[in-house]
Formats: C-alpha cells, structure tokens, sequence
C-alpha cells in the first residue's frame, strides 16, 4: 500500500499499469516504491505465462475434433481459446467414421489416399483404405463388387466390429466379367439382418484412387419382396442371381420382385433405368410369382428405360418384377425403379 501522503495506487491499478494479469509480480509503484501485488488468476483454459500474462495455448487438432464431436471431414467451430478454427479431422471412411451402404444397397463411390491403417487376408497391407457400413435388412446372400473401379483394389468384409471383427470375406482379384479389367475384387457371403459389416475398399500393393462399390442385397424375392411405400416412390438395388420368375415378353435372367399395395384405384405407371439390357419390367397382381400378368416391357437398347402402365384397384396386391433379359450369373448389375400413383 502507499505510504506517502498525497499518492496511492491500488493493487489493481498497479497490475493494469505494468500490463500484468496474473500471479504474484514485484515492481515499482506510481509512488516510487518497491511492492509486490497478486494480480489475479487466469480464467477459464488459459495458464499464467513466465511474464505473469495469461494465454491459452490452443487445443491440439484432434484435441479439437474430439471436443466438438467431430468424427471426420473439416469443421469450423471455436477452440478452446475462443478462436475460431477450421480443423480437418481426418478422412471420412474410417472404421471410427466409415461410409454407410444404404440397406438395399445400389453404387457407392469414393476415393483412398493416405497410408494404410489395416488390411485384409487376402491383402492391403501398403495401401490406403476406406470403410463402408452396411446393415442389410434381410438376412441372404450380399453380393459387392468394385468392377468399375481405377485402381487394383482388394475388398474385405468384417461382422460386427471395425477394426478387429472376423472377417467374413477377402477378395484380391476376381475372374467375374468386368468391362475395365481383371483386377477388381468380388466378395459374396451370407448376412445376418440388423447386423452391421464393414466392407473395407483397400489396394493391392500401394494402389489407390477412386472407386466404386456394387451392392445387390437379399432383397427382392417373393418371400422378402422389396416394399413399396403406398405413396410410390423410387428404389435403386444392385441385382445379379438366377433368374425366379420370368414374364410374357422377356425376362429370364437375374431378377428383383417389389411389393405394391396401391393406395387408390386408377392407372398406375412404373419405369425402370438400368443399366444392363436387354431388361424386362413386369407387373402380376395379387399374388408374387403366379398372379395374372398385367403388362410387360422388354428393353433391347442400351441403357434402357422400361415402362408400363397398368389400371390398379385401391387395396390390392402388386408384384413388380424388374431384371436382365436373359442374364443370369454373378455380375451386379443396378437399376432404379419407380412407382407413379393413378
Ligand atoms: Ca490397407
Ligand atoms: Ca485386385
């Protein structure tokens, strides 16, 4: 405290003057006279520096991502010190944050570079991976191929957990037909619903680059038709298989069955994009594999796009056959149909 008449300067006011926010600091005071002052505690994450100066000393990147929940891409949030960062916290595609196989599956795509985290059986030890999820909904036969992919590319499948699950699944290279080569891989094996694999997308040697996944799951069958929402709609499956049923104008290779209840009685159209041909549309009412056929479309150009159109009765029954004309075998090929209400 000063002891001279006519000056004083308070504690805090000495610490302003000596631009010192923190701990104990000894100087001169506005009276001349030696002192020592607490000056004050640090708030919140920053530390008392040497110069007695509070700072915060920023969070670490993944000190980041794990703060604000952020599992994998870039984020832009504030850090510990209150300022704002934009931090990549890594590659999506992970076991911690992988891809996810929509349940009917279709094509996913994506794009490994970095170094190699795990690998497979079969191989991926010096190549970059990426992780995909897919919980099928149906138990059966999952079919996944990476045929259209730049890269000579090894996939495996792991059940239930990701790293470390039991691979149920490895594939290297395939003889199965593949336009762009030799070196895509093919994994089938039979899944259980509501059970989640990961299906790591990895490369032989140090390959890497883009790729695509083909996913035909079990769905699609008389005893597990794929159902159509009342309000129609679109669905995109993956098929390949031998051939269940066939109709009046085609349709002997590999196909997928949809189950429609129409929701009110008119003229009801369906089409369906593939890409294999020739392809074949049918439609049978009332029951899945021996109901009376009510219009059938067989597509012989490339790139199709079957269509048919049919008068419907609120509350019925409408089983929708979509597949390759004459195709039966491994190869995944992909489609997308579509129900139009009257
Ligand atoms: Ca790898
Ligand atoms: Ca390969």
């Amino acid at each position: 405290m000063a002891n001279r008449c006519g000056c004083a300067e308070t504690d805090s006011a000495f610490c302003t003057r000596l631009q010192k926010n923190c701990g104990q600091v000894s100087g001169t005071d506005a009276c001349g006279v030696a002192r020592t002052a607490e000056c004050g505690l640090c708030a919140g994450t920053s530390t008392c520096g040497a110069t007695n100066v509070c700072s915060c000393t920023p969070e670490t990147n993944q000190a980041f991502c794990t703060r604000t929940n952020t599992a994998c891409g870039s984020r832009t949030a504030a850090d510990n010190c209150g300022t704002q960062r934009t931090v990549d916290c890594g590659p999506c595609g992970t076991c911690a944050a992988p891809g996810t196989i929509p349940p009917l599956g279709h094509v996913v795509n994506g794009t490994t570079s970095g170094t190699s985290t795990m690998s497979g059986t079969c191989g991926g030890g010096s190549a970059p991976e990426q992780v995909w999820a897919y919980t099928p909904q149906t138990s059966g036969s999952v079919t996944i191929s990476s045929c259209g992919s730049s890269f000579d590319t090894v996939v495996s499948v792991l059940s239930n957990t990701c790293p470390g699950g039991a691979q149920v699944s490895c594939n290297d290279n395939t003889t199965i037909w593949c336009p762009n080569g030799s070196t895509h891989s093919y994994v089938t094996f039979t899944a259980t619903a509501g059970t989640t694999y990961y299906v790591v997308v990895d490369g032989s040697a140090t390959g890497s680059g883009g790729y695509n996944l083909r996913v035909a799951p079990p769905d699609g069958t008389c005893s597990v038709p794929v159902q159509i929402p009342a309000n129609g709609g679109s669905v995109r499956l993956g098929v390949n298989g031998t051939s269940t049923n066939s109709g009046s104008c085609g349709g002997s290779g590999a196909d997928k069955v949809h189950r429609w209840v129409a929701p009110r009685s008119g003229t009801a159209t369906v089409t369906m994009s593939a890409d294999f041909w020739p392809a074949t549309l049918y439609v049978r009412a009332g029951n899945c594999a021996t109901g009376t056929q009510l219009a059938c479309d067989n597509r012989t150009n490339q790139f199709p796009t079957n269509t048919i159109s049919f008068a419907v009765t609120a509350g019925t029954e409408y089983f929708i056959w979509a597949g390759l004309g004459t195709y039966n075998g491994p190869v995944v090929s992909i489609y997308e149909l579509t129900v139009s209400l009257p």
